[in-house]
């Protein structure tokens, strides 16, 4: 078709578009493209036209005007069926290219997107977790949408996708990348004061480049010390939100100093917080309250093994001064390979 050669050459310059990276992205633009050019045509006609009226009908002497023109079936039947016909076509395109963007193809993988104010992570199906977005080259991906808070909106440019992702309910949408690379997030939803940093990256891989991704988003203690793989569990898995580690309060207790030290608790008596208690207090949080606290911890029962609270516990005692550092050589050690894929892919 003809169009198709013109809008595609359009589309190759991406005047006015971003870079197309997805299955769906060249329909989408092709029909931009396509309601731009009428327009351009029908403005350069309207304003042509009247311009040249203008001119022509101008006032002059010994023109004094006088025939009125009156009804005119041919014009009217043009007018009105010329329209409609482009209507319909702008309908039908659209209404495709909305159910192609609808309906996925089988054997899609499922990546959850959760929005929190204001960050998205991104869940995989190995139970790998990241928080930039990594989906594989030429396979079809359904992101479920899932909102901690407000209402959020997954939007990604290079794909022309965008859905609102809200509370207590699971959106989803798809989109097969094309082209290897990266490519902006953003929140498409005004969801507060942070908004405008709500953003990641999408990073299309090629087969082997996703897979080695993947085995890392599962396994985030592998190549890393206990010390360093708890600090980037206490990253990846939001406790940072909660508890700080320089000693200020948030909405849970700060991290600084508390290995070791006796933690007063809500019922007046205190517990010595040591790898027992650290072990109780992520499993199931509301099982000795810290005075001065409420019980929002989400329970970590499920998410985390036992080799990864290790590790977070070994990143507690670095950071507390009840521990001397000659006892955290253990700590330093690289944390084993053993056991570590099968006892991650337990988690959700
Ligand atoms: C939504 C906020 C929140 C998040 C997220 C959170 N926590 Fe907590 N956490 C709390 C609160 C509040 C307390 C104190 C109340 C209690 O004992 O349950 C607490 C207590 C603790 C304690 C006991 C600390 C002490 O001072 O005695 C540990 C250990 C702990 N959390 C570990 C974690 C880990 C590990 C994570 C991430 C995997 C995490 N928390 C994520 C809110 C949070
Ligand atoms: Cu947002």
């Amino acid at each position: 078709m003809m169009w198709h050669s013109i809008l595609a050459l359009n589309a190759a310059r991406t005047f006015w578009l971003p870079e197309q990276a997805s299955t769906v992205a060249p329909d989408v633009d092709n029909l931009f493209y396509f309601i731009y050019w009428i327009n351009v045509f029908f403005t350069i006609l309207v304003v042509g036209l009247m311009v040249w009226f203008m001119w022509r009908y101008r006032h002059r002497k010994g023109n004094e005007g006088g025939a009125h023109s009156g009804h005119n079936n041919a014009l009217e039947v043009t007018w009105t069926v010329i329209p409609t016909i482009i209507v319909g076509v702008i309908y039908y395109w659209g209404f495709k290219g909305f159910l192609n963007e609808v309906v996925e193809p089988p054997g899609a993988m499922q990546i959850k997107a959760v929005g929190q104010m204001w960050k998205w992570q991104f869940v995989y199906p190995n139970g790998g977790v990241s928080d930039e977005l990594h989906v594989p080259l030429n396979k079809p991906v359904r992101m479920v949408l899932e909102s901690q808070d407000v209402i959020h909106a997954l939007f990604i440019p290079a794909f022309r996708v965008k859905k609102d992702v809200v509370p207590g309910r699971y959106n989803r949408m798809w989109f097969q990348a094309t082209k290897a690379g990266t490519y902006d997030i953003f929140c498409a939803d005004y969801c507060g004061i942070g908004h405008s940093i709500m953003h990641s990256t999408a990073v299309v891989d090629d087969d082997a480049h996703f897979a080695t991704f993947l085995e890392d988003a599962a396994n985030p203690l592998k190549g890393r010390t206990y010390i360093e793989g708890g600090k980037r569990l206490y990253e990846m898995f939001g406790c940072v939100g909660c508890h700080s580690v320089n000693g200020e309060k948030g909405n849970g207790p700060t991290w600084k100093d508390v290995y070791g030290s006796n933690v007063p608790l809500d019922n007046g008596t205190t517990v010595l917080a040591d790898d027992a208690y650290v072990h109780e207090s992520i499993m199931d949080p509301g099982a000795k309250i810290v005075k001065g606290f409420n019980n929002i911890m989400p329970p970590f029962k499920g998410r985390l093994n036992d080799q990864e609270i290790d590790a977070i516990t070994w990143y507690l005692k670095s950071i507390s001064s009840n521990v001397k550092s000659s006892d955290l050589a253990k700590g330093n050690e690289l944390v084993p390979d053993k056991n570590a894929k099968n006892e991650t892919s337990e988690k959700k």
